[in-house]
């Protein structure tokens, strides 16, 4: 008995270190959306840069496609306290979009369907964040996100917009949709950065 309990005990620890405080492991992947569903075709899919230049800079998904991709493994965390350890993904780099757009400050990511969320560049650059548009193998579902949502798994996933249209680059911190009510407005999950004043 000794034995086995000291198995169980260990797998824990190893399970637990991945989990920031506060979190628990969701074997099921929850939906969390503010609103509907857009659908949101490929071929009218677009992606917005907007340069700290005033520039506009767009890809279609056939262009988006053409950039390389990356496979990521990584752990996400929301703000309601479910984790999802080892998720699997597929997407292209920010680095690709915000090179040339503007160094410093922060961005406003806005979505189809009205969703916005601040982050600041730095974060969003590194290949530490992307455009994501396959999970677990295949096309990224509607209700996740799809055709292509933000990930940025090193913050709260309410960062990580789904349905994403485009990023503006501005020098001032704007709050977004969760962010003006009241939510954190950088959400650093191994902070536990959840609320304004956290
Ligand atoms: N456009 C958009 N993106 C969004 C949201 C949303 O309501 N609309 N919810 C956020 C929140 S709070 C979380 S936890 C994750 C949920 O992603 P999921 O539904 O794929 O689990 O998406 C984030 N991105
Ligand atoms: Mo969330």
């Amino acid at each position: 008995m000794g034995v086995i309990s000291r198995g169980f005990g260990a797998r824990r620890r190893e399970a637990d270190d991945r989990l920031p405080p506060g979190q628990y492991p969701a074997t099921d992947f929850p939906v969390l959306s503010a609103g509907p569903t857009p659908r949101v075709s490929t071929d009218e899919w677009e992606f917005v840069v907007v340069g700290l230049d005033g520039i506009r800079r767009t890809w279609s998904w056939d262009a988006m496609r053409e950039l390389p991709t990356d496979a990521i493994t990584t752990d996400i965390h929301c703000v309601t306290r479910w984790s999802k350890l080892g998720t699997h993904w597929r997407g292209v780099s920010l680095d690709h979009f915000l090179d040339g757009a503007g160094e410093g400050g922060f961005t406003e990511v806005f979505s189809y369907g009205g969703y916005t969320t601040n982050v600041p560049r730095a974060d969003l650059v590194g290949g530490r964040a992307w455009i994501a548009f396959e999970f677990e193998g295949e096309p990224l579902a509607p209700e996740h996100g799809g055709p292509a949502r933000l990930l940025v798994p090193h913050l709260y996933f309410w960062k990580s917009a789904k349905w994403v249209h485009g990023i503006e680059l501005v020098l001032e911190d704007t709050p977004g949709f969760w962010e003006q009510l009241g939510y954190h407005d950088y959400g650093d999950p191994w902070r536990e950065q959840r609320y304004q004043g956290d």
